[in-house]
This record gives structure tokens, sequence and C-alpha cells, in this order.
């Protein structure tokens, strides 16, 4: 039948800071998943939905598959395995550059990916991403030694920040995906919660804002969402922090940082939901969030892992 609609997902895999949700975001059209110069931005799974002509595409973002040291380290590399397997086809994204100059993490990690795959028996479309940072005769070569693995069933070539290729990409992954009703309404582009996805938006303000090791250290909940009669909407968000010697790090001189992520998170919130936000941002102690298990529920992760 011509006209029968088909729909699926499409697991985004590979390495921290990769890109992968650049792509997702390149590919829906629409800010879905948070994006920052930092590895391990993403944290748990967001899926951004996709149209192409009858077929709807629902692009599964993952955390970075790398070695996981702490506890939620662990539930994220979990999630994007989840995620890769139960999917209708897979895409590896591989940041093209960082792995020419050999970065030994990155080179380690996209290792990982493949020996993932083969243990999982899986095959994934290949994904050389950042291509506008690297000379043509260097990527057809990694290319190449990349496709030589046997887990790779297409290679393309794109740069997500540019858009360059995305279509490409996005009419192949629609012939993956099977006869199908549609999953979600012809309107929603994702299934992240506002009250998440506010919190998210926060905590990428922040990241590009707070430097070293302390954004892993940090998370950001909505704790109060008010419509207002006026049409705007009154939102409280808490900044966690591990110790209080973080506290004042997030706060700033004079709360100057604070005040530049409360500003910077309400305007892209402003946009995002289409109406005036107040936001309120308050920084808390909370020792040891990194193992609390009710955290790991909020974000959709499983704690035993
Ligand atoms: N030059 C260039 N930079 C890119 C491209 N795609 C993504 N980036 C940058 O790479 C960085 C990481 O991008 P993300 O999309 O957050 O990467 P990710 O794979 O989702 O990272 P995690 O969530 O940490 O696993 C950001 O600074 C992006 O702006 C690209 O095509 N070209
Ligand atoms: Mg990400």
């Amino acid at each position: 039948m011509a006209d029968a609609t088909r729909a699926g997902f499409a697991a985004i895999i590979g390495a921290p800071n990769a890109g992968k949700s650049t792509l997702v975001n390149a590919l829906v059209g629409r800010k879905v998943s948070i994006v920052t110069p930092k590895v391990q931005t993403t944290r748990f799974q967001v899926r951004g939905v996709m149209l192409h002509g009858q077929t709807q595409i629902v692009l599964v973002d993952t955390p970075g598959v790398f070695a996981p040291r702490r506890r939620l380290d662990r539930a994220m590399v979990a999630a994007a395995w989840d995620g890769a397997t139960e999917a209708d086809t897979i895409v590896h994204v591989v940041d093209a550059a960082a792995q020419l100059n050999e970065q030994t993490r990155t080179v380690q990690d996209v290792e990982r990916v493949i020996e993932g795959l083969r243990t999982h028996n899986a095959k994934a479309i290949l994904v050389l991403n950042k291509i506008d940072l690297i000379k043509r005769e260097d990527l057809l070569a990694l290319s190449q030694k990349l496709h030589e693995t046997g887990v790779y069933s297409d290679v393309f070539m794109i740069s997500a920040a540019k858009g360059d290729h995305i279509d490409d990409l996005g009419v192949e992954l629609a012939k993956a995906m099977p006869e199908s009703p549609w999953l979600y309404p012809e309107d929603q582009i994702a299934d992240l919660s506002e009250r998440l996805l506010a919190a998210e938006v926060t905590r990428e303000k922040l990241y590009l804002r707070v430097h070293d090791e302390l954004p892993y250290a940090l998370t950001v909940e909505t704790e109060s969402w008010k419509a207002m009669k006026d049409g705007s909407v009154r939102i409280e968000q808490v900044i966690f922090v591990e110790r209080e010697g973080h506290k004042p790090i997030i706060l700033g001189k004079g709360g100057r940082t604070v005040k530049w992520v409360g500003e910077a998170a309400r305007k892209e919130l402003e946009i995002e939901l289409g109406r005036r936000v107040h936001l309120f941002l308050f920084v808390k102690v909370r020792p040891n969030w990194g193992e609390d298990r009710a955290r790991y529920s909020a974000m959709g992760l499983d704690f035993d892992v």
C-alpha cells in the first residue's frame, strides 16, 4: 500500500561529545536535547520525533558510552545500550576530528562501541560527524578503516552543527522503520516533560558557565511550575550541589554566575515554551545525590546497575 504509515526507533549512540544531541536536534528541527562542549552532557534517554513523509522516526538520544566509574556513569552506559538494542536501527556517531587527532579517550570509546555492537550482534549506521573540521582525504581513510570492522551497514559523513548531509541520513533512517501506526501524535516533537526540559535548559547554561569537574557534581530539578493568569509561567528550580564549597562557585561573585544562568535559561525557555517565564533559581547542598535512589528514577535511570 502506497500510503501505509511507518514508525520506529533510531538509537543514537557514541562517545561523549561526538555530537549526538546536536544531530538529534538537527534532525528534529528543534531543540529537544541540550548541547555543551563538555563530555557527558546527556544523562538519560531523550526522545526526539522527526517526520519523513508518512514515516515517523523516534530518535533516542543516549548518554555517551564510556568507561563507567561512578554509579551515575554506570546507569548512563546501561541507558545507552538499552536504547540501542530496543531500536529498529542504531546510529553510531563518531567525532571524526577527534578520531583523526587520535584523542585517546575518543578512540577507546569508539572501540568500546564497536565491541558492544559485536556483543549485541547488531549492525549500525556509521555517522562521521564534524566533517567541517577536517580534510576530505583524511575522512575517506577513516571511513574505510571503520567500515572494515564489519559492524556498519552504511556510512554517512555529516556536520550536525552546520546541518550538512543531514537530509540523506534522514532518508536512510526512514527506510529502516517498519510499517506501523505512528507512535506519537503528529505535533509532538519530544517526550520530555516541560518540567524536565526546563531543568535541562538550566543545566546546559550551568555547564557553559562553570568549569572543570563541577558540572558532574550538580543536578537541577524543577520544584514548582505555576501557570499565571496573565499567560506567563512561574518556575522555581533548585540546583543541587554535592558540597558546601560548590555553592559559592555556582553563585559567583555577588551572585553574578547564577544570575547569568537564570537570565540565559529564562530567555531560551520563553522561546521553547512560547510564553513569558519567571524563573527562580535556588542553590542547595545535597551530599551524595549521586548515590540517592530517588534522583535516578526522576531521571528515568536505573539505580541498580
Ligand atoms: N565543529 C563542529 N562541532 C560540532 C558538530 N556537532 C556537534 N558539535 C559540537 O560538539 C560538542 C558536543 O556536542 P553534543 O551534541 O553535546 O555531543 P553529545 O554526543 O550529545 O555529547 P554527550 O551528551 O556528552 O554524550 C558541542 O560543543 C557541539 O557544538 C559539528 O558538526 N561540527
Ligand atoms: Mg548529548
